[in-house]
């Protein structure tokens, strides 16, 4: 089917927020004395915050309970949206803005689906809040990536079918979470190397080699 869509996963995509995510939890792990590193990190990526801090306690030595780990959640987006007011438009890779001008060119729509509930703020942060045709963000599901719903709820916006559209992502749930609504899909970062990755892309631009 033709496509008339490209919905982007936002951390580790369009802006590397994934690293202020990693710096927030390590601060988190080593305060707690928890081992952390950037594999485990990996598996961070588009899951809900409160997974991501059930993965890190995978390593705890002792329990938490559900309130010291709210607790937790809390001081780790804190100190992940203090890091968040040091992005702004020159955050983002002017190659990234070249290759999301030239989509917007060939008349495709475009869509920001993220797991993130600090979508808004990013994007206003990097001067793109109104780019995007549409918003799909950790604040309008129940079902985080490698659920389809974050996914399913963008292409609704943009009134279009999964099939007319490609998601990229650089998480492997989030390329999981493609498949499973029936996306076609673009790899980028950690994604590249994953092997239910349908399009490994180095670069955002890239994308345009498989818009039929
Ligand atoms: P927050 P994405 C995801 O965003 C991140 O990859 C993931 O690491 C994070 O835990 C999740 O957002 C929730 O983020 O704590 O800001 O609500 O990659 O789907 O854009
Ligand atoms: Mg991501």
């Amino acid at each position: 089917m033709k496509t008339k869509g490209i919905i982007f996963d936002l951390d580790g995509v369009i802006v590397s927020t994934d690293e202020y995510h990693y710096q927030a939890w390590k601060k988190l792990a080593d305060k707690e004395g928890i081992y952390f590193d950037r594999i485990i990190n990996n598996r961070l990526r588009g899951v809900s915050r409160m997974e991501s801090l059930n993965i890190i306690l995978e390593r705890a030595t002792k329990s938490y309970s559900d309130e010291q780990k709210l607790l937790m959640a809390t001081e780790k987006n804190e100190n992940y949206r203090n890091s968040l007011y040091e992005l702004t438009p020159d955050s983002v890779d002017p190659q990234t803005l070249v290759a999301l001008k030239e989509i917007k060119k060939l008349g495709l729509k475009i869509a920001i689906a993220s797991s993130s509930k600090n979508t808004k703020l990013i994007l206003e942060r990097i001067g793109l809040i109104d780019f995007f045709d549409a918003i799909a963000d950790g604040n309008d599901i129940k079902h985080s990536k490698p659920h389809p719903e974050v996914f399913l709820t963008a292409a609704e916006r943009l009134s279009l079918k999964p099939e007319e559209c490609i998601i990229v992502e650089d998480a492997f749930a989030g390329i999981d979470a493609g498949i499973a609504g029936n996306f076609r899909n673009c790899g980028i970062g950690d994604a590249y190397k994953y092997d239910k990755t349908m399009y490994p892309i180095k670069s955002l631009k890239d994308i345009l080699k498989y818009i039929d």
